[in-house]
């Protein structure tokens, strides 16, 4: 007998393909978003679950999961929708979708400094209502990103992978984490202790930290006062990592140039403010969203579930 895996949402057609195979795939194919409860209703007789970011398994969620339930591989690398005390606890075990993202979410962050910095979405609405009416030598100035200071707050797997492709813009990098870097990891980047330390050295930051109580809302206004003025933010990490209401007010007093955001607070119920800014570069959370990408976080899930049920410790276990 095959083991029976819920997908919540529906995936990559090679993927599924290799689910159909390989499993008793339960699929999505109307790609509906399960409420808490239906979740819950759908994880009947089910071995392990295939989630996306979209499906919250909080502490209650899990208590109420089928016993028969093993494991929840995400297909993501963030696992902050999942409460991973309580999945230890039942001893579920969780996967999560690392490397494989890590360029796709680097191409992301380096087209939102881009962006941000050179007024990409006003000009293309310009373009776009015809209220593109002449061109003069001071028309739609933007902040030149060749040579800047870059900082990076987490310089993980994606943070490093920003850092090297920034070094084509022959970018200063600075960075700061829980911990210095080996020099080979590092590339010639400058370590700050603190965030506090990090922060003047940015005339561009780019956030790339797990999302974790520890992390909650780290780019606060104390922190954002700390930035050179005019500097500007990039987040492709998680929302819950900015404090909005700080970053409004310092893109709206001309503390901050400008944002480039991939990532939200209650998505996609943003925070309204950001609509109305002309200086916030938006995207849809897409970092990881080109075809070789989505095939390959499928397919790392996939092994890892391969390894689950073939009695194997996974690859990528987070609890
Ligand atoms: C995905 C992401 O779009 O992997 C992550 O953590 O944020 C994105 O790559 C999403 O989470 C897929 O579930």
């Amino acid at each position: 007998m095959k083991p029976v895996i819920l997908v919540t949402r529906r995936l990559p057609d090679a993927v599924e393909e290799r689910l159909r195979r390989d499993y008793d795939a339960r699929l999505n194919p109307e790609d509906v978003l399960y409420s808490p409860d239906e979740l819950i209703e759908r994880a009947k007789d089910v071995d392990a679950i295939l989630p996306c970011h979209t499906e919250k398994f909080s502490a209650e969620v899990i208590a109420r999961l089928p016993a028969r339930v093993r494991a929840i591989a995400n297909f993501s690398v963030g696992y902050d929708h999942v409460d991973i005390q309580a999945a230890k606890a039942r001893g579920l075990i969780v996967t999560n979708t690392p490397e494989v993202l890590s360029d796709a979410t680097a191409e992301l962050t380096i087209m939102l400094m881009l962006g941000a910095a050179r007024r990409a979405s006003e000009g293309e609405r310009l373009v776009r209502t015809r209220a593109w009416k002449d061109w003069n030598p001071r028309f739609m100035l933007g902040t030149q990103v060749t040579g800047k200071r870059l900082g990076i707050l987490g310089f993980g797997r994606i943070g490093q992978v920003v850092a090297r492709r920034a070094r084509g813009f022959d970018m200063e990098i600075h960075y700061h984490d829980v911990r210095k870097m080996a020099p080979e990891q590092e590339g010639g980047a400058i370590f700050h202790p603190t965030p506090e330390e990090l922060m003047p050295h940015c005339d561009f930051l780019t956030l790339h930290c797990v999302s974790s109580p520890e992390t909650l809302r780290l780019l606060n206004a104390e922190r954002i006062a700390l930035l050179p003025d005019g500097a500007i933010v990039i987040n492709a990490s998680r929302g819950a990592v900015v404090d909005d209401e700080a970053l409004i007010a310092a893109l709206k007093s001309g503390k901050l140039t400008a944002a480039g955001l991939d990532v939200y607070t209650n998505e996609p119920d943003i925070h309204p403010e950001y609509r109305e800014l002309p200086n916030v570069f938006l995207m849809p959370h897409i970092a990881s969203a080109t075809k070789e990408t989505r095939d390959a976080m499928g397919f790392r899930a996939l092994d890892n579930l391969d390894a689950i049920f073939a009695g194997r410790e996974p690859r990528d276990r987070v609890a």
